[in-house]
Parts: C-alpha cells; structure tokens; sequence
C-alpha cells in the first residue's frame, strides 16, 4: 500500500522529521507493505488547501495546526487562546496526551468533517518578532500589523491588544515581513530560525504567550476502513512518537535559539518579557476566553470547561 502524508513544514522541520520517521517505523513494522510517501509543504498548495486534500482523501494522513481549520472546527480555535497551557511545555505535552477534552471530544468534533486527530503535540512555547521595538506591551501592538494564521479567534486575540491581524500562509510571510507587508508574526523559535525570520526582523520577544500545538490528523473514512491490525499499528505508532516529537522539537528549539543569537550578520535583540509584563497581556487574554464560549464554540464552551479543568488537575 502506497500513503500519502503531508505536512506544513519542509525537510528538517519538525512536522516533515515527524512524518519522515512514521514512514520509516510503518516500513519496518509491516515489512515494507505500507509505504508512505511524505510531502513537505508548499507542493500541494497552501495549509488549507491541505485541509480540503485530507477532507476529500486525495491525501490519507496529514500534519495540520489547528489555526488553519477556524473556519471549520469552531471548537478547534480553542487552542488560539493565549496563556491557558501551563508555561512548562513538558506538562503541557502531558495534559495533550491524556486530556478527554481533546482527545475525545474535540476530535469528535473534527470527525463529522471526515479529519481524525489521532494525537496532539507541541512544537515549542510561541514567541513574537517585530521591527523598530520589541512587543513588551499592549500599546506596542497599537496599529501593528500582526500576521496570524486564519482562524477568527487568533485574530480576535490580537485585536484585543489593539494590533490589525493578517492572515496568511507563511509562505508569504519572510516576503511580507521583508517588504513591511505586515510588521510581525508568532512562531515557536525553530521556525522562526529555519525560516530565517529573523533575517527581516530586529527583535525577538520571548513572550511564551501561547504553545504551538500540532496534530497528527488521518482521513477519518479512510482510518476506519483499514484492517484492524494495520489501524492498530497506525495508533501504536502515533503513541510511541509522542515522546520522539518532544525531544526533537525541544532540540530544535534550543540549537535555533543559539543559531540567532550567534548570527552575527542579521543582528536580532533578544528580550524576554517579565512576569509583570506578562500578566498585564494575560488580564486582556482572559476577556477572549469568554468571547470564545460566548460567540465562537459552537458547544457553549463545554470542552473549554472541560479541559481547563484537566488542566488545574495538573497545576
Ligand atoms: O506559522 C505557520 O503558519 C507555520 N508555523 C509552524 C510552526 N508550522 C507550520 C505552520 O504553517
């Protein structure tokens, strides 16, 4: 059997290394009867054409960000709100791994559009790059022209703090950012290195407002209809690569970390926000939790109540 696996990053990112290690374990597993062909992102169109290829089952597994599906899965923008994992990335990949909210009934939700997430997973906390002054603050954000991924609620997020959001495909974004298109943008600091962000932008604010959070997603049809071993082996493989994803993303953290701070040809200051400075952007987050279960989930926000409190438990 030949699979097709597509992913929003390009060779050496942690999506492509993910799928790229799937292959290869699936390879082994059945011998070489499945094989999985891996598409790093950019040859099949832009993140939500992604979207409709994994709905339709042109492409039967995929690496999909929550951002990219606001349109669809309302209860999927949850993960837009800003300071609601714990600051630990480790326990927050803990609550990702056993949360009910998530894995339960936020998938349901993705199933009745044909997307299975099998597992979700960080890629690191999120921090934001600017030109001309680091983001320490909200009247920083006033008029900045914030580029966001398209989902309503990552938008309403930064308009709290009075920015004017773009969404876009980061294809676009190292031009846009290059040409002033738009001032800013949020991304774990392996992306923003391997993307080079930081070539076309002066500062880097370590402000860990957010986790990125990616999931493995299968064409739901399609997953129900393999064999019993074979799906079986889907779900053990996707288990054990929990643990294989943190660590890789954890090191591509750290070695991009130190790559922009050594590289000394596109200077970027580094700053990192203080407690105090953090808390006056979470008092204005907190707001956007409740216009999310007010007008955004679809569910009154039960999985939001749910999920906040498996995430206390752990607190
Ligand atoms: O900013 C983005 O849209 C991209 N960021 C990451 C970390 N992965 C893929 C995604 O499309």
């Amino acid at each position: 059997q030949q699979w097709r696996f597509v992913t929003e990053e390009v060779e050496g990112q942690v999506q492509y290394v993910y799928a790229e290690e799937f292959a290869d374990r699936m390879y082994e597993k059945t011998d070489g009867a499945v094989e999985i062909d891996v598409y790093e992102f950019g040859g099949l169109g832009s993140e939500t054409d992604q979207v409709d290829q994994l709905m339709q089952g042109t492409v039967e597994m995929a690496i999909m960000s929550p951002g990219f599906t606001g349109d669809m899965v309302d209860e999927g923008q949850l993960f837009a709100l800003h300071f609601l994992f714990p600051d630990d990335i480790a326990t927050t990949q803990d609550i990702l791994n056993n949360s009910e909210a998530l894995n339960t009934d936020l998938r349901e939700r993705y199933e009745e559009h044909n997307i299975s997430p099998l597992a979700f997973w960080t890629e690191g906390a999120m921090q934001w790059t600017s030109n001309d002054h680091p983001l320490t603050s909200p009247d920083e954000f006033e008029n900045f022209q914030m580029r966001v991924q398209t989902s309503p609620l990552i938008m309403e997020s930064y308009e709290a703090y009075g920015a004017n959001p773009q969404d876009m495909s980061w294809g676009e974004l190292y031009t846009a950012l290059d040409r002033g298109t738009v001032d800013g943008q949020e991304n774990p600091i392996f992306f923003i290195g391997d993307a080079s962000f930081h070539e076309v932008q002066d500062y880097l604010t370590l402000a860990s407002h957010n986790n990125y959070v990616a999931m493995t997603t299968v064409n739901t049809e399609w997953y129900e209809g393999l064999d019993d071993d074979l799906r079986a082996l889907v779900d053990e493989t996707t288990e054990e690569l929990q643990d294989w994803v943190f660590e890789e993303q954890d090191r591509q953290n750290e070695e991009f970390l130190t790559a922009i701070e050594e590289d000394t040809d596109n200077p970027t200051e580094i700053v990192e926000l203080t407690e105090e400075e953090r808390d006056v952007f979470r008092e204005i987050a907190m707001d956007v939790r409740e216009f999310y279960r007010n007008e955004v989930s679809g569910v009154g926000g039960e999985i939001l109540d749910k999920l906040e409190e498996e995430i206390a438990e752990h607190e």
